[in-house]
This record gives structure tokens, sequence and C-alpha cells, in this order.
């Protein structure tokens, strides 16, 4: 048994629609972000950190999506979610910490900016920068990362999920698709997965 630590329409949606994937017995906590509920006491015991998702094992709690996305696929290995070579594993982190490291923090700038500067102009700048800084990414994304149908080519794995994300804070900064045909096409097969829309179903808010 699972609990997911999730907020609605957050980076949670990638843990959550593994979990569906899976088949995995869980129960969810909904978490509400703009009511503080991450930085309550009781959140953060579970995560210090005070980000969600965070999801508690049989063995303990996990934190940060390419983690929680590896234990996932490597707990449940007859999913064939993630691949068994080391190197091939090597290139599926890979794909999945640009997301965390890069991608997602430069989408963060749009709301977090005061994590960063004090200075309200530097803050304003900083969220202008989004959208364009977003592009960059889904650039390299669609040219490098996403390699078709699946983010690892032929099969699908535990990228597949976060990676559904990218269209998501594309969205959220005006970035088309159109010019992606790459990212387009892979939505369109996340949403003709029944997992998918099992969790998505629990994200409306
Ligand atoms: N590095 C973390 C980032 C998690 C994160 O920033 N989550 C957002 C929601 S998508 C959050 O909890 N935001 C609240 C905040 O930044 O205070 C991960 O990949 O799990």
């Amino acid at each position: 048994m699972y609990t997911l630590y999730m907020a609605k329409g957050s980076s949670a949606l990638a843990a959550h629609i593994l979990l569906e994937e899976i088949g995995a017995t869980y129960e969810t906590e909904v978490l509400s972000v703009p009511a503080g509920d991450h930085l309550a006491p009781g959140y953060l015991a579970v995560n210090p950190r005070g980000r969600v998702p965070a999801l508690k094992t049989p063995h303990g709690v996990i934190t940060e999506n390419p983690a929680i996305l590896a234990y996932l696929a490597q707990a449940h290995p007859e999913k064939s979610l993630a691949p068994e070579d080391p190197f091939s594993f090597a290139r599926a982190q890979s794909a999945n910490m640009y997301l965390a490291s890069t991608m997602h923090p430069a989408f963060a700038h749009k709301l977090r900016g005061a994590r960063y500067a004090d200075d309200p102009a530097a803050i304003e700048a900083m969220k202008a920068k989004v959208p364009a800084n977003i592009r960059e990414c889904a650039r390299l994304v669609e040219d490098h990362l996403l390699q078709g149908p699946w983010v690892l080519g032929a099969d699908y794995s535990m990228c597949d999920p976060y990676f559904f994300l990218v269209h998501r804070w594309m969205a959220a900064n005006d970035v088309s698709l159109d010019d992606f045909p790459g990212i387009s096409a892979h939505v369109r097969a996340m949403k003709a997965r029944p997992a998918t829309n099992a969790a998505l179903a629990q994200h409306i808010p």
C-alpha cells in the first residue's frame, strides 16, 4: 500500500499516472498549495522540503519526482517500466533529471521568483523570461529527449508520465504545441491510456 501526497494539477500527476499504470494499491492525501498545506507541521514531518509529491512506501517516504518514478518502476519489475541495463537506465534517468533540474525550475520561476531575488523588478524580469525558457526546454525535449512514440522509443516507461507534464508547462506559458509534433503526438498517446485518464480524473480542481 502506498500513500501519494499530492496537490491537484501539480507535478504529482506523474507518479499518480505511474501508480495507475502499475495497478498499485494506493491512497492519496490531497494538499492545497495555495492554502499552505504543504508547509503545515504535519506535512513537513512527511517531507521537510515542503513540496509535493511525496510517496509513503512500506520502507519509508520518498521525495523528488525522478526518485519516486524510478522506485515505482524498480519495485514492480514485472511491469517493465524502466530499462534493466545500467546504460539504458542512466539514459532514462538523464531524461527525467532534465525535467526535474531544468524545466520544472524554469516553470517555477513564474510563481516562485521571490525564492531567487528580493528586488520586485528582478522578480518581474524572471517571470517575463519564463515563456522563452519553457519554449527552449520544449525544443530540447522535442529534438533530443523524446525519441517517439514514447520517451525511450518503442516502449512506454517511467519517463512518459513525467514528460506528460511538459505540455501543461507549455500551455501555462502560451507556448503552442503547433511547432512540436513529437510532443503533440506524445500527449495524444498518453491521453489514449486509461491510466492517464484515471489519474487526471483525480486532478480536476
Ligand atoms: N524537485 C521537486 C519539486 C517539487 C515541486 O516543486 N512541487 C511543487 C508542486 S508541482 C510544489 O510543491 N510547490 C510548492 C512550493 O514550491 O512551495 C520534485 O521534482 O519532486
